[in-house]
């Protein structure tokens, strides 16, 4: 039983949160998703648009996603991969080589962004 961790806001679920998942679910057996809380969005300076019991609930209705826990601090992320036993991290490679330091603990994949979408670019498009 190969297990994942990622971690993002995932607002406004789009095609690009969903082949993130898609693809990270591939690299093992079961997803665990940390989803950022209202609190550590703040601290991200993200502002989202769905609260984080609303992303949380979106995120567990996706058939490639087995846990979803909170994302509430940037230091949590060796503790993560030794809590749960996770054999693979993965997450966007707008964030490659950011996350190197959990090579020790376990596999790091950074994998290839979606072009054309983005929470911003919805909003932009939308008028928000
Ligand atoms: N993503 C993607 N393609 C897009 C948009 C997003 O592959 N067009 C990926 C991101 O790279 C990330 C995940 O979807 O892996 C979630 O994106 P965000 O919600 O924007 O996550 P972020 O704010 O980058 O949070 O500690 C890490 C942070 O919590 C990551």
């Amino acid at each position: 039983m190969k297990r994942v961790l990622t971690y993002g806001t995932f607002d406004l679920m789009h095609y690009g949160h969903i082949r993130l998942l898609k693809r990270a679910k591939s690299l093992g057996d079961y997803l665990i998703v940390a989803v950022s809380t209202d609190e550590f969005n703040a601290i991200k300076g993200k502002k989202s648009y769905h609260n984080y019991e609303t992303r949380k609930k979106m995120l567990e209705a996706i058939r490639y996603v087995d846990l979803v826990i909170p994302e509430d601090h940037w230091e949590q992320k060796v503790d993560d991969v030794k809590n749960y036993y996770v054999d693979t991290f993965c997450i966007g490679d707008d964030w490659e080589g950011e996350f190197d330091f959990l090579k020790e603990h376990c596999e790091v994949n950074y994998l290839k962004r979606t072009k054309g979408i983005s929470t911003t670019k919805i909003k932009k498009d939308l008028g928000m």
